[in-house]
């Protein structure tokens, strides 16, 4: 007994030190990943018989993906096993083929064992997972800052350093969708970023807690009143994202679908300067977008 115990035990350390070491080539913000294979442009989008993770747009959702795998793995091994003891010990110890049962009470290397794999199998959980926290958490080098603001109930979106215009964003109505958009997902004005750029996302809430959320691309923050979160990600193709606000901010919650477009650079471009004399009557200066600044500011000088 003690062999398959340990047997088992050893082939679940070797899993998670596979995953574990797998996840360190990911977590590199430099890196270029990239989806491959996809034929597909349009990712967050409901699909019929979806099941797991969505896929991935970029290394942020990337590294996500393995993390849940390690963790899959080890969920996987621990069921079998468990299930496996439970079956063995309800076959070996029936009344039939053990009439008189023993009266062992303790053991101490079993009670040892059993307390200190559980410790470690957490401990393999919490590296990479502390790991994937920090590497979600700031934009180390940042090609582009957009600020977020969450209204009751629409995106407010403005780009700082590509002019500091700012527009919002909301649903098109289901009885004005054109053939292709999606309902309750497709918006009127969505988010644009230039493919392979590392996007710092600025967030704040103008009423009550949203919440910036777009699986594809591995990136969920609260807009919070009174506050500047930051993230960040990258769109490692060109493509459609598609997200929600899914912090519960009210009645009309479901008004805030999130589309972010992933262009070429110079397609990018040619929309920021679209862009500028678009939202140039809309927007007097991006009066917002100074405040967020500065708060990253203090709360760089604050970290270094
Ligand atoms: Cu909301």
């Amino acid at each position: 007994m003690h062999r398959l115990i340990g047997r088992w035990i050893g082939k679940a350390m070797g899993l998670a030190a596979a995953a574990l070491l797998g996840m360190g080539q990911a977590l590199a913000q430099g890196a270029s990943g990239g989806v491959t294979g996809e034929t597909h442009t349009s990712f967050g989008a409901p699909v019929p018989w979806g099941v797991g993770l969505q896929a991935a747009g970029g290394p942020v959702k990337e590294a996500i993906h393995d993390f849940n795998t390690l963790v899959l793995w080890i969920i996987i091994v621990i069921t079998i096993f468990v299930t496996a003891l439970l079956a063995y010990a309800v076959w070996r110890f029936r009344e039939s083929a053990n009439p008189t049962p023993s009266r062992t009470s303790h053991n101490t290397l079993l009670e040892v064992a059993w307390t200190v794999v559980p410790v470690l199998i957490l401990i393999i959980i919490a590296i990479p997972s502390f790991r994937l926290i920090y590497y979600e958490d700031r934009a180390r080098e940042a090609d582009l800052t957009i600020n977020v603001q969450g209204r009751q109930w629409y995106w407010h979106y403005a780009y700082p350093d590509n002019g500091g215009f700012a527009f919002d964003s909301r649903p098109i109505p289901t009885e004005e969708l054109q053939p292709g958009q999606l309902r309750n997902l497709t918006v009127d004005e969505p988010l644009v970023i230039p493919v392979g750029a590392n996007v710092r996302v600025l967030t704040t809430g103008q009423d009550v807690i949203h919440s910036f959320f777009v699986p594809s691309l591995g990136v969920q923050k609260y807009t919070i009143p009174g506050r500047t979160l930051e993230t960040w990600f990258r769109a490692d193709r060109a493509g459609t994202f598609y997200g929600q606000c899914n912090q519960i901010c009210g009645t009309n919650h479901w008004f805030m679908p999130i589309q972010v477009r992933a262009v070429s650079p110079a397609e990018f471009q040619a929309w920021v300067e679209e862009a500028k004399k678009k939202y140039a009557a809309a927007t007097p200066a991006a009066p917002e977008a100074a405040p967020q600044l500065a708060a990253l500011a203090t709360s760089e000088t604050r970290r270094d």
